[in-house]
């Protein structure tokens, strides 16, 4: 019997798998065994260990328990696990084509702070957006505290520096549609080719075009369309945690239950008002509570 490797699965169709093996830098296309239910499946992120037969043949033998998980619920309101063992979110906007959806970013954000994992502010397509937006954004996000990098994935600008804040991470390309996600993960090396276990006839056309990209110690997964990690319905106090900014402004309100939205005497209120905390945040902050995702 060939001896077990260890590997990290870089994307999943329905009975084959593309593993990195440690060591290799091609992925191979491994065969699944059938398994007891769906959460079972590898999804890109895991560590699994494979046997490579006589023939080169690849084939899992087993997924190693998994940290942390990234789920999603899809259309029809079930839950997908869509990467594993992630560690930060690399949220991705545009500064224009799409025009920023700062609700969207914050959330990504509140999301990263109640999941307790790292996140990283890139902005996208300086190119096409005016100077002054990016400097605004640029310095709305660091002076909350988020490591913020404008990228240009098309031209290549500033990857290096991208490449460098991504370091060791396990990370997750997050962002709406058409924001450069992929861009990003052709520009630092990840292989758009890679993840399309239907055209070796492998299974059928995979649901999730989630991949991941081996990088020097950590790895990025690139995933597709809209990924919107709802919060679903949340309670004040529970939002507050999630926006860094408000904590402190939230101890000095009247009321120990304050919703921030429009009790007398809140201190959140007031640092709105008085230009400590950014207009566009607490516009996110009431979205978020008053229409749940
Ligand atoms: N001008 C300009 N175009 C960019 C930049 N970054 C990405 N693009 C273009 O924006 C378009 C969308 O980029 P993608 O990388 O496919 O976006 P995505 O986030 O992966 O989109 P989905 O896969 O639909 O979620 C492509 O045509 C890119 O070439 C940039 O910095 N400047
Ligand atoms: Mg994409
Ligand atoms: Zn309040």
């Amino acid at each position: 019997m060939s001896e077990l490797r260890r590997a990290l699965v870089v994307s999943t169709g329905k009975n084959a798998a593309w593993v990195s093996l440690d060591g290799e830098i091609i992925p191979r296309l491994a065969q699944l065994r059938r398994q007891s239910g769906k959460r079972s499946m590898p999804v890109p992120g895991d560590v699994v260990f494979v046997r490579v037969l006589e023939d080169e043949k690849t084939v899992v033998d087993r997924v190693e328990p998994r940290g942390f998980t990234l789920e999603r619920r899809t259309i029809e309101g079930r839950s997908k696990i869509m990467a594993a063992n992630v560690d930060t979110l690399v949220t991705v906007t545009a500064l224009a084509d799409p025009p920023p959806r700062l609700v969207t970013l914050d959330q990504l954000l509140a999301f990263a702070e109640l999941e307790e994992i790292g996140a990283l502010v890139v902005f996208t397509k300086p190119d096409l957006a005016a100077g002054a937006v990016r400097d605004e954004l640029v310095s709305l996000y660091e002076r909350l505290g988020y490591q913020t990098i404008v990228v240009n994935p098309k031209a290549g600008e500033n990857i290096d520096g991208l490449r460098a804040a991504i370091g060791g991470r396990h990370a997750l390309l997050s962002g709406i549609s058409g924001v450069g996600k992929s861009s990003i993960f052709k520009a630092l090396g990840g292989d758009a080719s890679v993840g399309e276990v239907s055209r070796y006839g492998l299974g059928r056309q995979t649901t999730t075009a989630a991949r991941l990209y081996r990088l020097a110690d950590g790895f990025l997964i690139d995933s597709p369309g809209v990924n919107e990690f709802g919060l679903g319905k949340i309670e004040p106090a529970e939002l507050v945690r999630a926006f860094p900014e408000l904590r402190e402004p939230a101890t000095r309100c009247r009321f120990t239950d304050c919703t921030h939205l429009r009790e007398p005497d809140c201190g959140v209120q007031a640092a709105v008002a008085e230009g400590t905390v950014p207009e566009s945040r607490y516009a996110s902050y009431r979205k978020i509570l008053l229409e749940p995702v």
